[in-house]
């Protein structure tokens, strides 16, 4: 697969104009995937990316303070996070490179973490009953896992493709890149229904990574700096978190790569503490939501 390392906003704008340009994103070329064929991922076309842009008059949007900054293993590209029981646990991508792993919040070390198969690539994560539930990109296959010695317990089946999952205490909520949402029993993964995502009438695509936090579905939007704050009784954004300027990604690629776009979502409910992290940032941070001037 030809390499593709362009700037992220001429990425985004190459998008714009080219139709059908499709971008890879699960190339993956982080440290651990370079020289690896680049996780031999098959791109896909994402749906066109202005369709996340918020509209003026659109949904209110929040800022951010940052509260804590931790180390963060670069060599992840995460695409599942959580927090639970004081544990962070993370899903990582690439064809070759796929794992989930508990990871010491600290330090960013890997405490331990099982390999998925080559054949596998990692995507959403959630944590039910000592279960550790994975989806994969294009295979069809959730993966589940006795969190106690990450044992393979069970492999659920669904049609599509998987991106980010969330567990709203009774269903799972699985993203798929495109603006709907599907709901699923997370007993079988047999579909219960689905809503799209819309912002004043206005699709919103690329949902990717997702946390449930306080009856509020949030969302990494691909491919931008921005977390949508879902309504999923109605799809409606109630509101954006813009994260800009969290992380200096320009430097030389890897750290640099158009892929390396932000991605993770976790909830610490018992401290109330937020993390997000990236796609093989160095970096995790514990932030703090700041309203808009004038309320939000
Ligand atoms: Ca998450």
């Amino acid at each position: 697969m030809v390499r593709i390392a362009l700037p992220l906003a001429l990425l985004v704008g190459l998008a714009l104009v080219v139709p059908g340009l499709s971008c890879d994103r699960h190339r993956g070329s982080g440290p651990a995937l370079a020289g690896a064929g680049g996780g031999g991922a098959v791109a896909q076309t994402p749906e066109p990316a202005t369709a996340h842009k918020p509209a003026s008059n659109g949904a209110p949007v929040w800022g951010y303070r940052v509260v804590k900054t931790y180390p963060h293993d670069p060599r992840a590209f995460t695409q599942g996070l959580l927090y639970e029981g004081g544990k962070l646990y993370e899903s990582t991508g690439g064809r070759g490179f796929s794992t989930v792993r508990e990871v010491e919040l600290e330090t960013g070390r890997v405490l331990r973490q099982k390999a998925l198969s080559p054949s596998y690539f990692g995507e959403g994560l959630v944590m039910r009953d000592g279960q550790l539930i994975q989806l994969t990109w294009q295979e069809g296959t959730a993966f589940v896992w006795d969190v106690r010695d990450f044992g393979l317990l069970f492999q659920h089946r669904y049609k599509g493709e998987g991106w980010g999952l969330a567990d709203d205490g009774t269903r799972l909520i699985l993203s798929d890149g495109t603006r709907t949402l599907r709901f699923v029993h997370p007993d079988s993964f047999v579909e219960l229904g689905r809503v799209n995502v819309h912002e004043n009438g206005r699709p919103v695509t690329n949902l990717n990574e997702l946390e449930w936090i306080d009856g509020e579905l949030y969302a990494n939007v691909w491919l931008s700096n921005r977390i949508a704050v879902i309504d999923v009784a109605t799809g409606e954004v109630r509101r954006w978190i813009d994260l800009k300027g969290l992380i200096d990604l320009r430097p030389e690629p890897p750290i640099g790569d158009a892929q390396n776009v932000l991605n993770g979502i976790a909830w610490d409910a018992e401290q109330k503490r937020l993390f997000v992290t990236g796609k093989n940032w160095p970096k995790l941070f514990h932030i703090e939501l700041v309203p808009p001037a004038g309320g939000g």
